[in-house]
């Protein structure tokens, strides 16, 4: 396999026959699903200045971990190019990621403090001073909203709760009207849970096991009020789970680990789809490497301007490679903000006038309740949700049944609403600040808010309880100030073709959750996968082969 330095061409106009023809590696083709050629170990040098790559990726979350794989199968080298760290190293304390209720400079990326959803605690802040670090989780603050992101090897997986959730085909034209429902449904949804290694709670053992008695409780309220409840699978090892209740395995989910990483049992991209592209030999990636130009190369392809940082975030060397194709999959607010700096910057002027628009949070809004006494929720929590309530087509909101783990009994109930919002904004480049700026602002949560009230007003009144105002401000109800789920931005069929590729410009590519219009109408990293799925088979059948 030759080394990242002496990729075999820089050609826009890259083949994966012209690679095999020039590497002379042509004998046992690869399928998508079957054996990779000549698979050697992963190379573990970082990508090398001055380098000419047939495919660059750009990020490791979902969209850029499928690309990578499915490319690398089909038989082209890859590398990827990730800003955050690889996590693979213990700390001081023995463990890779802090604890949600003991946050260091692990959590954060590149904060001095911390910055908690769940900011209060009995009308107390909570919030704590960090050694500014590359942390896992990054809080990112635009005008009207914070919009929380995984750094690192793997992206998002790192930090997410692993809720893996298909949404419901009869909703699914209203999410990505131009893609055919059958084909996502038939192939690339089942693909895409199989790649993750989705799976679902024992619903016998959920209904002993002390760390869920908070969604039993909160099964219990649904229920009482009328609404549908359902159990979310997850991409969390359920037997693992187990043996932490069990007692018999290190605990991580019930030691408080999820938000900013998880030490054991959550399968996040590094144990599924980037395990698989580093085992084909073809794939390398770059952590610490932060890409900050593509723009066309004289002689074809693409030329990548990368910064390499350290852990303080300084940076300590530039790079220039040229990659004969480009995969942006540096996240809705990554991508995104690329592509409107190399729009209006002039690095990729032909770019649409549809890039930076149809950005949405998913319609993500908290809200906690306090129970009665006799509605503990339990002093052992598990951080990994496992149920919903869904109120979607009443009233425009499906809520998760989330963890309050502080370890000690709370009587509170939290939620996580994914609300049915058609609030949308767009980024710009502020060239007077020299930076992206984004146009959402914190009043259009109130859609989110009222929908999410049709869950939580009918089930305090019927419980006879109030909403907790001492979670995430002085006498706040609602956290209406955030989003973990950001999509669009790229939109597909209007920022890009119904693929990903980039007008005006062959060989660049969006494969991330920009390409999706602001709303999944469930946690949406499953749709996410899918739909990079969906797209890379139909480049590399088309663009590559
Ligand atoms: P993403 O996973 O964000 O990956 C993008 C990668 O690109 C990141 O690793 C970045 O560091 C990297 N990057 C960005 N800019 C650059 C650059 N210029 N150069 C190099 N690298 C760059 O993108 N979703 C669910 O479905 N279920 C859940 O339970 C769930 N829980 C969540 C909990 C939290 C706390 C958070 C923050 C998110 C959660 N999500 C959940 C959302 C989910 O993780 C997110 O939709 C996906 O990770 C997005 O996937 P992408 O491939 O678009």
């Amino acid at each position: 396999m030759p080394n990242a330095t002496s990729h075999p061409t820089s050609n826009a106009r890259f083949t994966r026959r012209k690679f095999l023809a020039t590497t002379g590696a042509a004998a046992g083709a690869a399928s998508l699903a079957g054996p990779v050629l000549g698979a050697s170990p992963a190379r573990a040098a970082a990508i090398g200045n001055g380098a000419s790559v047939p495919a660059l990726v750009i990020g490791t979350g979902y969209g850029g971990a499928v690309a990578a794989l499915r490319l690398a199968q089909a038989g082209v080298p890859v590398e990827m190019v990730e800003m955050g760290m690889k996590w693979d190293t213990p700390g001081s304390d023995g463990k890779v990621f802090p604890k949600v209720t003991s946050p260091d400079k692990r959590a954060y990326w590149l904060r001095t403090k911390t910055k908690a959803p769940v900011s209060n605690f009995f009308g107390f802040p909570i919030d704590s001073n960090i050694e500014k670090y590359t942390g896992v989780l990054d809080a990112e603050e635009f005008a009207g909203i914070t919009v929380y992101q995984g750094r690192g090897v793997g992206g998002g997986s790192l930090v997410n709760g692993g809720m893996a959730v298909t949404p419901k085909q009869s909703r699914f034209s209203s999410i990505l009207p131009s893609v055919d429902v059958a084909e996502m449904y038939n192939t690339y949804y089942p693909r895409a849970n199989a790649g993750l290694g989705v799976g679902s709670i024992d619903p016998t053992w959920f209904e002993t096991a002390a760390c869920y008695q908070y969604a039993r409780v909160g099964r219990k309220h649904a229920q009482r009020s009328g609404f549908a409840w359902t159990f979310v699978p997850d991409v969390y090892d359920w037997n693992y789970m187990k043996a932490e209740q069990a007692g018999t395995v290190t605990r991580s989910a019930l030691d408080g680990q999820v938000m900013y990483g998880n030490d054991h049992g959550k399968k996040s991209l590094v144990q599924t789809y980037l395990a698989s592209a580093l085992a084909t030999g073809r794939v390398n990636v770059s952590p610490l490497h932060r890409v900050t130009s593509v723009t066309p190369a004289a002689g074809g392809g693409y030329t990548v301007s990368i910064e390499q940082i350290d852990t303080t975030g300084a940076v300590v060397g530039t790079k220039t490679v040229t990659a004969a194709k480009v995969f942006f999959a540096a996240g809705s607010v990554g991508t995104s903000k690329l592509l409107v700096k190399l729009k209006a910057t002039g690095a990729l002027p032909a770019l649409n006038n549809e890039i930076g628009k149809g950005w949405g949070d998913n319609g993500n809004v908290m809200c906690g309740r306090a129970n009665h006494m006799w509605d503990a929720t339990g002093t052992l929590q598990s951080t990994i949700p496992c149920s919903g309530i869904d109120n979607w087509d009443a009233g425009g909101a499906f809520a998760e049944v989330a963890p309050l783990p502080t370890g000690i009994e709370t009587y509170a109930s939290l939620y996580l609403s994914i609300t049915n919002t058609t609030r949308r904004a767009e980024f710009s480049w502020n060239a007077a600040a020299s930076r992206v700026d984004l146009s959402w602002q914190t009043a259009w949560k109130q859609d989110s808010i009222t929908m999410a009230k049709t869950i939580f007003d009918k089930i305090n009144s019927k419980e006879g309880t109030i909403y907790r105002t001492d979670l995430f401000g002085g006498y706040k109800i609602w956290q209406d100030g955030l989003t973990y789920h950001p999509l669009g931005g790229a939109v597909l069929n209007k920022a890009t073709d119904n693929y990903g590729r980039l007008p005006g410009y062959p060989g660049l590519y969006v494969i991330d959750g920009s390409l999706i219009p602001g709303n999944t109408s469930v946690n949406p990293f499953v749709t996410i996968t899918a739909l990079a799925e969906r797209n890379i088979e139909r480049i590399i059948a088309t663009d590559v082969l």
